[in-house]
């Protein structure tokens, strides 16, 4: 059986990248930081923490002894290096610990390979924050880097230490640059969670008005599910190499929200401009369609039509707060908050997959539309459950 080691199990790539490689047949050895309060929701949610293949590990990635001996005790052929310090507003507090972690933390394991085995397999998690101010439309693997933060300069660092030493030491280790990937596994400091979990809050009528930053960035947002498969297929080829994963596509923040709130049936529109820029209920569409009773559902070809009368009590003996309830034409229900503005933003990111796709057979397969509609309908659950990730 083959194994492989994940650093940074308890991160959305780790725990889809261990179900993917658990369904290979692999044995997984998953790395996670010590801390106060470890949390496992990701790989439980997937339904493989309990999978006996799958070795959930304390490790640093900023120790080189720990380093050479997780690779010394797994005997594992393939490294995922996922962890990281990966939220990017955090790094301008933080640059030394995101330079530590994110930037250095990868050489003491490409290190503990060249003492270990130098014929272990090496993916390194880079990032188009590595573009930054992007010097090329699309970007593609050539293009010119400039990054805008910390991470991205950490980030940055990382990669370049990847490919040397692949020149140097001939190691197999592979770079993907990974445009923004996202899913309901998706941390809430992140804007696609943040949003698409502040719409079912006020759909639920447990939030009224959700507050955003920079509402023209530009991004090129996958499915991270598809991204996982790229980051393996990027260890099976013949040859180490750099790979770019991206839709090709991008969109504003803005246009994100509007499609989150309309995933829940809230048509928004937006009034003003920069700091005073609001997004308004213009009218709701599709009522009741998120709970979970089916008899409140609409249009369910299993369950008889309830009158509007009928639904509604329902609901109240439910003792549901059901968010169409509250919500009136004309409210805010998003504001800009500058607070979550950055000192230097990232204002557009779109890449070509092309070379993915050609030496790879790579694409992505979800469409930016299914993905919102995902993660706005698993936010909904979440929040009806009461639990919020
Ligand atoms: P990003 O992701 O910085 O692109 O990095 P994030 O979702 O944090 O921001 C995307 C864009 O949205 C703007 N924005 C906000 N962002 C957050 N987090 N919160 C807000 O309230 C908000 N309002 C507007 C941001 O300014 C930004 O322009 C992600 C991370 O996962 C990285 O680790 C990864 O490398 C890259 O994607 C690819």
């Amino acid at each position: 059986m083959k194994k492989a080691i994940i650093t940074g199990i308890t991160g959305q790539d780790g725990a889809y990248l261990a179900q993917l490689l658990l369904e290979k047949g692999y044995i997984v050895y998953g790395t996670y930081r010590r801390t106060s309060s470890v949390n496992f929701w990701r790989i439980q949610e997937l339904g493989i923490d309990q999978n006996p293949h799958l070795h959930l590990i304390e490790y640093d990635l900023t120790d080189l002894s720990a380093s050479i001996r997780l690779l010394q005790n797994s005997k594992a052929t393939e490294v995922y290096n996922l962890a990281a310090q990966s939220f990017v507003a955090v790094s301008f507090d933080q640059p030394v610990t995101t330079a530590e972690i994110t930037g250095l933390g990868p050489v003491n394991l490409l290190e503990a390979i060249r003492i270990v085995n130098p014929k272990i397999r090496y993916y390194q998690a880079s990032t188009s924050e590595m573009f930054g101010k992007v010097q090329a439309i699309p970007q593609i693997e050539d293009t010119p880097f400039y990054p805008r933060s910390p991470y991205g300069v950490a980030k940055l660092y990382a990669h370049w230490m990847t490919i040397n030493y692949r020149e140097s030491y001939g190691i197999f280790a592979s770079s993907g640059i990974l445009f923004n990937h996202e899913s309901p596994l998706r941390g809430l400091e992140f804007v696609t969670r943040k949003i698409t979990d502040g719409v079912a809050k006020i759909k639920l009528g447990k939030l009224e008005t959700l507050e955003l930053g920079n509402l023209d960035a530009k991004r090129d947002w996958g499915f991270a599910k598809d991204y996982v498969e790229g980051m393996w297929r990027m260890l099976q080829a013949n040859e180490p190499d750099t790979f770019v994963l991206a839709t090709n596509r991008t969109e504003t923040v803005r246009d994100f929200v509007l499609m989150a709130f309309k995933g829940a049936g809230i048509e928004v529109e937006f009034r003003g401009a920069g700091v005073n820029e609001t997004a308004v209920v213009a009218s709701v569409t599709q009522d009741l369609a998120f709970t979970q009773d089916p008899a409140l559902t609409q249009n369910s070809a299993l369950t008889p039509a309830l009158s509007r009368g009928e639904r509604e009590l329902r609901m109240e003996e439910r003792g549901h707060k059901m968010g169409e309830r509250e919500l009136k034409v004309g409210q805010v229900v998003m504001r800009v908050n500058p607070k979550f503005y950055r000192p230097a933003e990232v204002e557009l990111l779109i890449g070509n997959p092309a070379k993915a796709k050609a030496k790879l057979g790579w694409e992505p397969k979800t469409t930016l539309e299914q993905l919102c509609q995902m993660m706005v309908e698993a936010d909904m659950k979440y929040n009806q459950k009461g639990i919020s990730f």
